[in-house]
């Protein structure tokens, strides 16, 4: 049955993948992974486990369903769930870097990622670079450079690289390519198929997709990766707990036509505010003029349901802005079904440097908006009155 399923489509395959009907006897046929709690896992003889599961830590047949899950959905051949999105990218980091490697990393990362560089792994050198220039990577390559860390679209500003591009100067390289997906989600973007080594993902975000499961994955097809970064998570135990386990894999089963949707209302949104003329710029790699948009095009099947854009004035005029909305919560994370907005340089990016806020685009009137699944309309008119309520 697994084996059919594989060769399905996206939603197929995200509805029913790892969740055949068990009709063994005595079992009740649930179509629905049930939510297992038990810690451990009763041996009929101590000499031999009585199935793959001896331990929660090690395995659970929740979880298994969402590593079964997410690795399909990433068309890729591995998958394992992580505590948090920091959780899998520790787990990666712990896995792949050794003090003194040298690591690129797009310059526009999410803030919690760099913090995890520059505070938790000080034993790796590290340097920025914007990957929407291919030339500029290959320039930073070193004898001793591990491994390049991708997001694209970046987080908060919406910056592309061609992720085909980067993956094959790294591998002529003997670089390992890492890429948070977290952003466009497999439904859009599925960096294994361009080259990646290693997927991540905040599934707190899109997958989970309402804003009430904490959660991460790392996914590849990398059979050796895979079984050194099992062992990682094995050994440090930062694992996705059952419970979120289960709400990740509802969530994955409806993710195909929530970032439909998420993607038409950024779009509406998107064209709201590059009219309005309290607007000074807007970021989004589906708009014709973006500077990645011809990239995007190729690389995935979509935009995304994220956006950025700068207000017109100064720190005073977003913080009224702000304010002034009530349908759009002020809050960090994204990918719910709420939409949300926030202001990247005292909220999600509050620990990048200030020097490099300000050099890569990161200022005081950059705003960042999750949009969520409400109607459209009453997302414009809302925006629309809090823009028009600010005196540039
Ligand atoms: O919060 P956690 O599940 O640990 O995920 C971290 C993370 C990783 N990668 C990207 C691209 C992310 O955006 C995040 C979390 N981001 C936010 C909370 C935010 O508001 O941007």
């Amino acid at each position: 049955m697994t084996k059919k399923i594989r060769s399905y489509g996206f939603s197929t395959r995200s509805v029913r993948i790892g969740e055949e009907p068990d009709f063994r006897d005595g079992t009740a046929g649930d179509v629905v992974t049930p939510l297992h709690l038990s810690t451990t896992y009763a041996w009929e003889d101590p000499s031999t486990p009585h199935s793959e599961f001896e331990y929660i830590r090690s395995h659970n047949p929740t979880r298994k369903v969402f590593e079964t899950k997410i690795a399909s959905v990433e068309n890729a051949k591995y998958g394992l769930g992580f505590a948090s999105g920091l959780a899998a990218e520790t787990a990666v980091m712990q896995t792949i870097f050794r003090p003194g490697d040298h690591v690129i990393g797009f310059d526009d990362l999410y803030g919690g990622t760099r913090r995890l560089f520059a505070d938790v792994f000080t034993y790796l050198d590290i340097s920025y670079v914007d990957l929407a220039n291919p030339d500029d990577f290959e320039k930073a390559v070193r004898p001793e450079t591990k491994a390049v860390w991708i997001e694209s679209p970046t987080n908060p500003l919406m910056k592309i690289c061609d992720i085909s591009a980067i993956a094959a100067i790294a591998h002529r390289n003997g670089m390992i390519v890492v890429v948070d997906n977290t952003f466009l989600s497999p439904y859009f973007q599925r960096p294994v198929e361009l080259g990646a080594d290693i997927v991540v993902h905040s599934t707190t975000k899109y997958i989970g997709g309402h804003s009430d499961a904490l959660g991460g994955a790392i996914v590849t097809s990398d059979e050796l990766l895979h079984e050194k970064l099992k062992t990682m998570q094995n050994s440090t135990g930062g694992v996705l707990s059952p419970f979120d386990s289960y709400l990740n894999i509802r969530g994955i089963k409806t993710l195909a036509i929530r970032m439909e949707q998420h993607q038409k209302n950024a779009f509406i949104i998107a064209r709201f505010l590059e009219k309005h003329p309290n607007v000074e710029k807007v970021y989004y790699p589906g708009l014709e003029y973006h500077p990645g948009h011809d990239i995007v095009k190729r690389q995935t099947t979509g935009f995304g349901g994220m956006l950025s854009f700068n207000i017109k004035g100064d720190i005073k005029t977003t913080k009224t802005f702000l304010k002034k909305l009530k349908l759009f919560a002020i809050a960090e994370s994204l990918g719910g079904v709420e939409s949300l907005i926030e202001l990247p340089t005292l909220m999600t990016h509050s620990t990048v440097p200030e020097d490099v806020k300000q050099a890569i685009g990161i200022t005081d009137t950059l705003i960042r908006i999750s949009v969520g699944l409400e109607d459209a309309d009453d997302l414009v008119a809302d925006l629309k009155q809090a823009l028009d309520a600010v005196s540039i």
